[in-house]
């Protein structure tokens, strides 16, 4: 995809009403510092659109940027930041949910999750939310560059092996720095628009 414009559009809080949107939605999900923000410049083709940070725990917003008036990037708060409160962890965890299961428009969720280590608890809990929100997740394995190039068979079975995603689920690996991935991620998502 051509990319021509990006609008940050709406940026809903913990209380927001969610926007009504008609043009297909992709979620990105993801642990905080995983790198969703830098995926989702790397997709776009922009250096700073959504925020990176070395400080992770930052975004707590959901965030709809408007992709060429043809669809929308969903950017979901990053979870499970120790430092954060427990009592605002479940706020968020509330927040995704209740946008997983309002809004009409959601064509695919990504998942994202740090190829360099096993996934944790909260990413199997946001695993199971999504699917139990009637989605199949695409995981996107980041920071591909942080590995060496043999071991990386070994941790997609290890994400595997944790997750336990439904037989057949697609898992990408991703850098934001070779942005290795990036031709896949957006076949994935033109075939699903396309077909929606
Ligand atoms: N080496 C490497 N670093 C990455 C990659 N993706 C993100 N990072 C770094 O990880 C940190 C968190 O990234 P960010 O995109 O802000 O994560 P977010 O909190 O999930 O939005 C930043 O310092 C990024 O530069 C990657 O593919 N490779
Ligand atoms: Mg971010």
């Amino acid at each position: 995809m051509v990319i021509k414009n990006v609008e940050l559009e709406t940026v809903c809080g913990i209380t927001s009403k969610l926007p009504d949107n008609i043009l297909p939605e992709i979620a990105f999900a993801g642990k905080s510092n995983v790198g969703k923000s830098s995926l989702i410049n790397g997709l776009l083709n922009r250096k700073s659109l959504a925020r990176t940070s070395s400080q992770p725990g930052k975004t707590q917003t959901i965030n709809f940027y408007n992709v060429n008036k043809q669809l929308y990037f969903v950017d979901l708060p990053g979870y499970g930041y120790a430092a954060v409160s427990q009592e605002i962890r479940a706020k968020w965890g509330k927040m995704i949910e209740r946008y997983l299961n309002t809004s009409k428009v959601i064509k695919k969720v990504f998942l994202l999750i740090d190829i360099r280590h096993e996934p944790s608890e909260n990413d199997c809990i946001m695993y199971n939310w999504i699917v139990e929100n009637g989605y199949e997740p695409v995981i996107i394995a980041t920071k591909l560059d942080k590995i060496k190039r043999s071991q990386v068979q070994k941790h997609i079975k290890m994400i595997k092996q944790k997750i336990r995603p439904v037989e057949g689920t697609t898992i990408i690996p991703f850098s934001s720095q070779s942005k290795q991935g990036r031709e896949e991620i957006w076949q994935l998502i033109e075939d699903t628009i396309a077909t929606s």
